[in-house]
């Protein structure tokens, strides 16, 4: 059951409470509960089939459990990205150091910033959010580094919400999950999709791993709907990590080894 997938994940920075906040207002994160959901994400994974690498972080790194932002890994190529929060910069030379074992490296260049949580990969067809994080000088960058593979880049304006993941993830290889308040569904006209509930506007990020989605436990409702729809669910508590605008997307790269 997928043994070859690698999911990079990296440490709950001691310093998570410093966090870059957008759309939320800081209140207090519990570090030992973030830890522990950390772990048990972790476990979810390594029961969906990835070996699970975690990368040490620091104090002065508050994002870094968040690592999906600062890398997009396909088969034939790593790119290391720019993130659009400078704060964040500093995650980017350990997570290039363990990509570099296992992919060739290309990375985004100033003046392009790019967060990896703006960039869905469908099969070629890769969807990048124009976003407070992303901007169009990084959307072209990828698709220049992507195209010699046969990868189509398509950017997409996002608001209302942090990243295009925040919006639309995919929840098998031809169905997607997105929040029509903040994604036009007609942006993804070729591939079936399903929407949140309403109730639930933080609930269209889900990881999809094999054949199954991790998904947070804090939306019930839409749970309720991808499984009605054949969706196979690993629910996860990550109600601690949410506070820092984190979901499921964003604590992992994943890839075949
Ligand atoms: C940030 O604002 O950069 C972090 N506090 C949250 C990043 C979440 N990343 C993601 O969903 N891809």
């Amino acid at each position: 059951m997928g043994s070859d997938l690698i999911a990079l994940t990296r440490d709950v920075s001691a310093g998570i409470a410093r966090c870059e906040l957008t759309h939320l207002a800081r209140v207090p994160i519990d570090l030992d509960r973030a830890r522990a959901q950390h772990d048990a994400y972790e476990t979810a994974l390594t029961a969906l089939g990835c070996r699970v690498e975690r990368l040490r972080s620091s104090d002065d790194m508050p994002d870094s459990v968040f690592i999906e932002d600062v890398a997009i890994v396909v088969d034939e190529l790593a790119v290391v990205t720019r993130p659009g929060a400078e704060s964040r910069r500093a995650e980017l030379p350990a997570v290039e150091q363990a990509l570099a074992l296992r992919r060739p490296i290309a990375r985004i260049e100033p003046p392009g910033t790019l967060d990896g949580g703006d960039v869905l990969v469908v099969g070629r067809e890769v969807f990048v959010g124009q976003s407070g994080r992303t901007n169009r000088e990084a959307i072209d960058q990828l698709g220049r580094l992507l195209r010699p593979f046969e990868y189509q880049v398509h950017g997409l304006a996002v608001t209302g919400c942090l990243h295009l993941k925040s919006a639309v993830t995919l929840v098998r290889a031809d169905c997607l999950l997105l929040n029509p308040a903040w994604i036009a569904r007609n942006c993804f006209s070729a591939y079936e999709c399903l929407e949140v509930d309403a109730r639930e506007p933080y609930g269209a990020n889900a990881l999809l791993v094999s054949d199954a989605v991790v998904y947070p436990s804090a939306h019930p409702r839409t749970r309720e709907r991808l499984v009605a729809n054949g969706v196979k669910v690993t629910g996860v508590d990550v109600s601690e990590l949410a506070k820092a605008e984190g979901a499921v997307t964003c604590c992992s790269v994943i890839f075949k080894s």
